[in-house]
């Protein structure tokens, strides 16, 4: 058992086994109570993502709405591992100025003397142990929407509200296994039929969503919740990866206009876009799956100006961040450099 995307190791081991995503390694959650041994804290924790990973890309737009910027601080790896996986060879000298670690895996062996499993992003790691805290991408966002509640910024949306649980967790059940995860089933699939049903199953699920968003702006309620976070960091990779990459073909994002107006709103959304890094996403992806794309050639498209078209989904009215206000601008130290945004 171990904490590694079998599909994102990018070389011979695709085309050897039907692609399947192992559960997190390491679960500990961060609590307002600190029961795991972690309580929440201002500056004791360090997020580490990939810009191009979606399902770390859910913690950073989870942040960034809460306005946890100042209090849990960021580290953002290069898109491309290599074979020891997670490296920061974006910052001065390859070294992680917080951490200062040069790979994500030291965290982990921190954490567990002698781990020999994958690493993986998201990953929280404790800054004053070193310690590599949790790497459970599906609860690491429910805790910064709940758990961290004393540090949300004023005016922070609640991205997880009590009287529409039961329903994100309905909508967000069906877009992991057929959307989230569905990309990936096709894109690695070794089979034709495997790789037909998670295609088939991809743009069933989003025509199922379809109507529910031609109704409303948002997938649950009226506000931004969770659902529309853990949907928007596939679709926001669709065209640019899914579509050719994962051969996901049947229909580009941009090709069902609801979809593509859905996602462009919330795009221009501060907390959403600017978390992008397409550049990132792009070779990432086809640059390490070498397996899927031998050459590694990464493509020139899509056109990103594309992005900031108008939306028009204010029409349906909804209210993007409830009671609530929009995150400030981004960082300085932060933003997603040219070429990666529109
Ligand atoms: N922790 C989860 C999900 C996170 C995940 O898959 N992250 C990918 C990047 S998108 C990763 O870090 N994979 C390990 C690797 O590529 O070495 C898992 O292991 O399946």
């Amino acid at each position: 058992m171990n904490g590694s995307d079998s599909g994102t190791r990018g070389n011979s081991e695709y085309g050897r086994k039907p692609f399947k995503r192992s559960k997190s390694h390491f679960a500990d959650r961060i609590t307002a109570d600190g029961r795991d041994g972690w309580p929440v804290e201002a500056n004791r924790y360090r997020l580490v993502v990939s810009r191009a990973c979606p399902w770390a890309s859910r913690a950073l737009v989870s942040r960034r709405l809460l306005g946890l910027e100042d209090a849990l601080s960021l580290a953002v790896t290069d898109p491309i591992q290599d074979d020891r996986s997670w490296r920061f060879t974006l910052d001065p000298d390859g070294l992680d100025p917080v951490l200062g670690i040069r790979f994500l895996s030291e965290a982990y062996e921190k954490r567990e003397p002698g781990y020999s499993g994958g690493v993986s992003v998201p990953a929280v790691v404790d800054v004053p142990s070193g310690q590599l805290v949790t790497n459970d991408y599906q609860q690491i966002t429910l805790d910064l929407a709940t758990e961290w509640t004393a540090l949300h910024r004023p005016g922070a949306p609640d991205l997880y509200p009590h009287a529409h649980r039961d329903e994100i967790d309905e909508v967000i059940a069906g877009v992991y296994e057929d959307v989230n995860n569905g990309v990936y089933r096709a894109g690695f699939a070794i089979g034709q039929e495997e790789y037909r049903a998670a295609c088939a199953g991809v743009f069933r699920r989003l025509d199922l969503l379809t109507p529910r968003l031609e109704r409303q702006r948002y997938l649950v309620g009226d506000t931004i919740t969770e659902a529309d976070i853990r949907l928007f960091t596939t679709l926001v990779r669709f065209d640019a990866v899914y579509h050719g990459h994962f051969k996901c073909n049947l229909r580009k994002l941009s090709e069902i206009p609801t979809l593509w107006a859905y996602t462009r709103d919330l795009f221009q959304t501060p907390g959403f876009g600017d978390t992008v890094n397409f550049d990132h996403i792009k070779r990432h992806y086809y640059q390490v799956h070498v397996g899927i794309n031998p050459s590694g050639i990464v493509p020139l498209g899509p056109d990103l100006s594309e992005w900031l078209m108008p939306h028009h989904r204010q029409e349906l009215g909804g209210r993007p961040f409830g009671d609530g206000t929009p995150p400030k601008p981004v960082r300085a130290d932060e933003e997603v450099p040219l070429p990666g945004r529109p």
